[in-house]
């Protein structure tokens, strides 16, 4: 079975795990955001791709969900006494390798699909990542910091203002101008089923789907196209999502969500129990839905998720 999934940072690498568990046969590519790119110390980062890469390969850092493991930063602190920053930003010694190996391909004119390609020949995450484009994409987010509405790069709204200021819009920019990277196009088109697994529904799987021509491709596919919420009991279950969703008008509820990627894009919603009471709201908006755990609290729950998500998928065929 061919799947592929749209793919944002932890959300989706920790599904992604559980698929690989409940799906050992499958041929998985995973197309990847890249809307959270950021340039820092003259270095390509790309947190999502890497967040994916590492979960699966095995360098992850567990707690913490992103960068490496083991890690140390003895490269900020340095960069930090020369008063070069920005200090926000939490660049490990370990990390700081796979960006320099990352821009130095790039600089030698290597698109980000083919670098990608190999940086995973060593973590061998068991799945194809493919980065939506090799374009340059930035999401970044109009605020206002003090009385004052400035656009700020989607990693200094998240990471340095942890979301704490009023968003107006989120824009992934360059995106309208952004082709799908080479075999993106061609996995959705021979893919048996799409999946949306519980990531940012506007920063991680809204910037793939604003790459012009992805959602087309997903919906022309004529294949079951599966989302799980990322949202439970009315609230995301890490991280700020509910703000960016403000930003584009969508409350944060499982069933806005399915609402907001509509039944033109999606066949079938998974939402968690304690939101049972939204099936039927989601069924009337053309979503066959379901009710089942949708914590990832370990592989084996994950991968019931995978199993659910699937089984979704033939019913909905
Ligand atoms: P990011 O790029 O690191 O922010 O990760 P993603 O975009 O892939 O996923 C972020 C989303 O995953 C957040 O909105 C969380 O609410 C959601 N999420 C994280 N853990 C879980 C979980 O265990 N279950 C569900 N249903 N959603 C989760
Ligand atoms: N997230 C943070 O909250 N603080 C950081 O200092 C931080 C550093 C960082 C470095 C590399 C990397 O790949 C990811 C990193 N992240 C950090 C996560 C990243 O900002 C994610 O894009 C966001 O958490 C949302 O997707
Ligand atoms: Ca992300």
């Amino acid at each position: 079975m061919r799947i592929v999934v749209l793919a944002g940072g932890i959300g989706g690498a920790r599904f992604l795990r559980g698929l690989k568990k409940a799906a050992p046969d499958a041929d998985i590519t995973v197309i990847g955001n890249t809307g959270d790119d950021i340039h820092l110390f003259g270095l390509k980062v790309c947190p999502d791709l890497d967040t994916v890469m590492y979960t699966l390969g095995g360098g992850i850092n567990e707690e913490q969900g992103w960068g490496r493991t083991d890690e140390t930063f003895k490269v900020k602190e340095e960069l930090a006494a020369y008063g070069v920053g920005p200090e926000w930003f939490g660049l490990g010694d370990r990390d700081f390798a796979t960006h320099i190996v990352r821009t130095q391909m790039l600089a030698a004119g290597f698109p980000l699909s083919a670098v990608t390609q190999a940086l995973c020949e060593r973590w061998q995450p068991g799945v194809r990542l493919i980065p939506m484009s090799d374009d340059r994409v930035e999401t970044h987010v109009a605020v206002t910091v003090d009385g004052e509405q400035k656009a700020v790069h989607f990693q200094e709204y998240w990471v340095r203002l942890r979301a704490s200021v009023d968003a107006h819009a989120v824009v992934p920019v360059g995106a309208d101008q952004a082709k799908p990277a080479p075999g993106v196009l061609e996995a959705i088109a021979d893919a048996d089923v799409v999946l949306f697994p519980p990531s940012n529904p506007v920063v991680s799987v809204g910037t793939i789907l604003a790459v012009p021509g992805i959602r087309e491709a997903i919906a022309d596919a004529g294949v079951p196209v599966v989302g799980l919420s990322p949202i439970v009991g009315d609230a995301p279950v890490r991280g700020m999502a509910d703000k960016v969703l403000a930003a584009v008008g969508v409350e944060s509820t499982a069933a806005a969500v399915a609402e907001h990627y509509g039944s033109g894009l999606l066949d079938g919603w998974l939402v968690d129990t304690v939101d049972a009471g939204v099936v039927e709201r989601v069924e009337s908006a053309g979503i066959q839905c379901r009710a089942i755990p949708l914590m990832m609290s370990d592989i084996d729950a994950t991968a019931e998720m995978a199993r659910a998500a699937l089984a979704l998928a033939e019913e909905v065929r």
